[in-house]
């Protein structure tokens, strides 16, 4: 899970990983740090070609950021369903989402959407951990 600059910066990353403990995750790790460009660039590497892309990674590293390795049985779909929807604004009432996020792009946390992406993410941030 990746807490994003705006919440980061709002001082929610605290009770996003409330939440997160609270529904039986453990974190394994947890760095700040701001994400070089290319580590940006090649995390959101599925979405270069869409029109976003250019803000979006102009967001991610616009300010400090918190990295979390977390684990749990079955900690993929149970944490897309904590986070709730990409778009705040659609987001189940008590997602992290709906409670934290802003906007599209600023919507509090990334969490990978599968477990090869889990992999492929930690092995992209591991030099930051
Ligand atoms: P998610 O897996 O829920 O983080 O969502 P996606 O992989 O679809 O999108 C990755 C990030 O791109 C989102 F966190 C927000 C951003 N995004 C936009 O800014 N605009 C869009 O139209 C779609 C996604």
């Amino acid at each position: 899970m990746i807490i994003k600059p705006t919440a980061f910066k709002a001082g929610s990353a605290e009770g996003i990983l409330t939440m997160v403990k609270q529904n039986g995750f453990e974190i394994i790790k947890q760095k700040e740090t701001h994400i070089p460009l290319e580590t940006a660039k090649k995390h959101y590497e599925e979405h270069s070609e869409k029109p976003f892309f250019p803000g979006l990674i102009e967001f991610i590293t616009s300010g400090k950021v918190m990295l979390v390795h977390l684990r749990k049985d079955n900690a993929i779909l149970d944490l897309r369903n904590l986070m709730g929807n990409t778009n705040p604004e659609k987001a189940e009432e008590g997602t992290i989402r709906k409670i934290f996020g802003s906007s599209m792009t600023a919507n509090a946390v990334h969490g990978s959407d599968s477990i090869s992406s889990a992999k492929r993410e930690l092995e992209i941030f591991s030099c930051l951990f």
